[in-house]
């Protein structure tokens, strides 16, 4: 376990040493791993001579170490849990470090580890230590040679980054292969892969006529299900190639799939390893959903290739430099190879359940954050999500040749070095001849900032003003913030649902019918002359900040808005701010004792758009989902889940009952007979299709339990047959179906994982004694993390009314498995443990039992530092 000191960003020092080179030995036995590292290192310019050298290492057995040929004694170096120090290093040397490791022993999935028998590595950001002493740290970047060796039968596959230079035949049925990176990385892009696996190959041709072969490598049966994922890539490459002119750089780009995997994916140099969920997908096997998560993990990992390897992060707090810049590149290809509005809407969406609530919460932090325990848990909402919005804002401020311009800089300056986020800023700043300096504040100040904006219409001038107003609530350690930079993008719509050129007092003419206005100022007024009549304002259009937006919207300029607005969000976040409002009022009239119901103008609003024929039916699918129980969750106080749950639930029945017609009609509409396929059309059908079906399935009629069954056994793909079981199980238990899908899918770990998740956010009675029970079965493991996830995760963040149970068992049960987990493998535990990180938003009874659940974790004996500093910064 590491030491419980905070590293501070504010300490950085350049390193002491640099490591030119690495030569690596593997040798693989079914027991352990002999590891031999060949480093030639130097002693870093203006570096006093007596500074030892310091390489990290944790949890290895060292065999033998040399310098310059000559063995060293243990009088040479010093050895403790987490380093190797040589007190008296020369200028420069040759060391050679032998260790020993046992694989199979590691349930952290860190390091070098285990998987149904094969080897697979992880070493972001910490894992290299765990392979050998090293230099581990993204600054020190070296060439790396590997050469692995291990018997022929049992890992006929060896793989590592970079090209393969050598095989050859060794005795005892051994083989070896050796592969050279010709770029020079940082230790935590190095990997290894050996076992018995299959591979589906194609190719993609670069406009500079080179030919990049790409391979999958999966386990055995599993061949049939890359295919889309080898597209993805294929997608991927040419997209990066025409939107930032991009290409590969090695001639094999190599993907393998592993069950065991702490999160999605990981862009290793030339060799990315990737959780099975982000790469195997067929339609009888996966849903809508998977394929479109394949398409965008496959990009995130290939772009990471540019941002992120070939220019990477100087420390682990410049995190978000690379992963806030790939997610806005994944996310941007996903709208360029699908529906940018339907992106856009998910991505905000998930933004304001996810980061939002982070950000308000006990563990919220600046996407550059000043100081961890343990950087495994800075892998956020934060740095990601929030990272890639403030991306998109210089997109948005500076126009995408602008931006263009501030990337190709980036490149030009930075390719092959380890770089900071200001360094991103200052070419972004640079190419375009603006000062940026302002803007630095996303990257220090945390807190999600609260946009209040008020309109005046002057009839007689025909003026409109918008007043801004900008705050920032308080976050752990930062009281006061200073006003931010963003764009606040406008539009002025008529009352016959036109937008209006917009033409701000001092200009000589109108523009555009959208307008971005630059907000620096705590207050600020922007007037909009030749305005005929009073306009409705479509605010924050495709949501061009990170922002909470306030505006005193009346229910009909919502209701006109969804009808009318050009932008796709904005009509989108009208529809939700619509039955956000409803609500939070129906929860505070339950909390009278009052009856909920919908007015009747909520239920024309959907009615209007069940019947709308010009809409996109993704667009009118995603209006008519009810805003989640998590997002409202974060705007109430002194919160009792159970009634949020029940009036949200009693609001959906409401709109069942009276839409029944309509929806029927459209769900009876798209239930046509056609083959699936994973078609933009298709897809947007049925999400509409079964979104309406989700309704339905509220209504105690014996045709709609028809309508169901006959939807799970007939359908001819993942998407539509789940969608029918999770209705089935929320409705009556579905226990007849849930077992003919355990008996058809039980060989199938991420089929299963549905089959998991299904019970695990069921909302019937009994939903805990049921996941309990869940734990012992076959398919589960507590040491996989998808099982984790799908199972006991799912049921602690996304089933509030059965984890916030009253009577606390919800509580106890997530603490149990907190101090089970963190044994096991800590950076899940930790993740498990934010299911606690808002235990002040809820009534006091809960407060009080999480708060005895939250003690009770921090008191375990031999908590990791991952585990301990989530818990830690919860309690305050
Ligand atoms: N860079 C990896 C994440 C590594 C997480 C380490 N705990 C995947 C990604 O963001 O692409
Ligand atoms: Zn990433």
């Amino acid at each position: 376990m590491s030491s419980r000191q905070a590293i501070r960003r504010l300490d950085y020092t350049p390193p002491s040493y640099l490591i030119d080179r690495v030569d690596l030995t593997f040798e693989l036995s079914d027991t352990h791993a002999k590891v031999t590292s060949r480093l030639i290192i130097k002693r870093n310019q203006g570096v006093s001579a007596d500074t030892p050298l310091v390489l990290d290492g944790e949890a290895l057995t060292l065999e033998s170490i040399k310098l310059d040929g000559v063995p060293l004694t243990a009088s040479d170096y010093q050895l403790d849990d987490c380093s190797l120090s040589i007190p008296q290093m020369p200028d420069d040397g040759i060391l050679e470090i032998v260790t020993r490791l046992l694989p199979s022993d590691n349930t952290s999935l860190m390091g070098l580890y285990q998987s149904n028998g094969n080897f697979f590595t992880q070493c972001e950001a910490e894992g290299f230590r765990k392979i050998t002493y090293y230099l581990d740290r993204p600054d020190v970047m070296a060439k790396f040679t590997t050469t692995i060796i291990a018997d022929k039968t049992k890992f006929p596959v060896l793989l590592s980054n970079g090209n393969r230079v050598g095989s050859g035949a060794l005795d005892k049925n051994r083989h070896w292969v050796k592969w050279v990176d010709p770029f020079k990385k940082p230790a935590y892009l190095f990997a290894l892969v050996a076992g018995k696996l299959v591979s589906l190959s194609g190719s993609h041709t670069t406009p500079s006529q080179r030919t990049i072969q790409i391979e999958i490598y999966v386990e055995p049966g599993n061949l049939d299900k890359c295919h889309h994922a080898l597209a993805a890539a294929q997608k991927a490459m040419a997209w990066d190639e025409a939107r930032f002119g991009l290409e590969y750089d090695l001639d094999t780009y190599m993907i393998v799939a592993v069950s065991d995997f702490n999160m999605g994916a990981m862009e290793n140099k030339g060799l990315n390893i990737f959780n099975t969920k982000f790469v195997l997908a067929k339609p009888d096997t996966a849903t809508d959903i998977d394929f479109d998560g394949i398409d965008s993990v496959v990009a995130h990992e290939y772009f990471h290739n540019w941002t992120g390897n070939r220019v990477t992060c100087r420390d682990w707090f410049q995190l978000s430099l690379k992963e806030g810049l790939t997610v806005y590149r994944d996310q941007e290809f996903s709208s360029d190879i699908g529906s940018r509005a339907v992106q856009r809407i998910s991505n905000v969406r998930a933004l304001r359940e996810t980061q939002f609530a982070e950000d308000a919460g006990p563990q919220a932090h600046p996407i550059r954050p000043d100081e961890y325990l343990e950087i495994n848990n800075f892998y956020t909402w934060t740095i990601y999500e929030k990272g890639s919005e403030v991306v998109r804002m210089y997109a948005t401020l500076l126009g995408t040749a602008g931006f263009r311009r501030g990337m190709d800089l980036y490149f030009k300056r930075h390719d092959g070095q380890a770089v900071t986020c200001d360094d991103f800023r200052r070419a972004m700043s640079d190419a375009n001849g603006v000062n940026l300096d302002q803007f630095e504040r996303w990257y220090s100040q945390a807190g999600t900032p609260i946009l209040s904006v008020n309109a005046d219409y002057d009839a007689a001038a025909q003026t409109y003003t918008l007043t801004v107003a900008q705050h920032c609530p308080a976050t752990p350690g930062q009281e006061h913030k200073l006003p931010f930079h963003l764009p606040l993008a406008v539009g002025l719509i008529d009352r016959r649902g036109q937008d209006l050129p917009l033409q701000l007092q001092g200009e000589a003419v109108a523009g555009n019918t959208t307008r971005v206005l630059e907000i620096r100022e705590a207050l600020q007024s922007f007037t909009f002359i030749n305005v005929p009549c009073l306009p409705v304002p479509s605010l924050l259009r495709d949501f061009s900040a990170p922002v909470h937006l306030n505006f005193a919207y009346s229910d009909d300029d919502l209701v006109f808005l969804m009808a009318n607005d050009s932008d796709a969000f904005a009509r989108w976040e009208a529809a939700n701010t619509f039955a956000v409002q409803l609500l939070k009022a129906q929860y505070a009239a339950a909390g009278q004792g009052e009856k909920v119901a919908a007015p009747a103008a909520f239920i024309a609003a959907y009615q209007k758009l069940l019947t709308s024929d010009k809409l996109d039916p993704a667009l009118v699918a995603l209006m008519l989902e009810l805003p989640r129980e998590n997002y409202l969750f974060e705007q109430l106080s002194d919160v009792d889940p159970v009634r949020l749950y029940d009036v949200c639930r009693s609001i959906k029945q409401q709109i069942a009952r009276e839409l029944r017609q309509e929806l029927l009609a459209v769900y009876q509409r798209l239930n046509d007979a056609t083959p699936y396929v994973y078609e933009g059309e298709q897809v947007a059908g049925r999400s509409l299709k079964n979104i309406c079906l989700d309704y339905l399935a509220e209504l105690d009629e014996p045709m709609i339990a028809s309508v169901l069954a006959r939807q799970y056994q007939r359908a001819d793909n993942m998407t539509d047959r789940l969608a029918a079981l999770k209705a089935l199980v929320n409705r009556d238990g579905g226990d007849a179906q849930l077992a003919d899908f355990a008996a058809h899918w039980s060989t199938d770990a991420l089929v299963m994982d549905k089959w998991f998740t299904l019970q695990a956010t069921s909302r019937r009675p009994g939903a805990l004694s049921r996941v309990q029970q869940l734990t012992e079965h076959p398919a589960f493991s507590i040491k996989n993390p998808n099982k984790v996830r799908s199972l006991i995760t799912a049921f602690c963040l996304a089933n509030p009314p059965h984890f916030h149970a009253a009577d606390g068992y919800g509580y106890a049960f997530a603490a149990d498995h907190i101090i089970q987990l963190d044994a096991i493998n800590p950076q899940i535990a930790a993740r498990l443990a934010s299911c606690f990180n808002r235990w002040t938003k809820v009534d006091a009874g809960r407060r009080e039992l999480m708060q005895q659940e939250l003690e009770r974790i921090r008191g375990t004996q031999g908590l990791s530092s991952d585990t301990f500093e989530i818990v830690t910064k919860a309690l305050g």
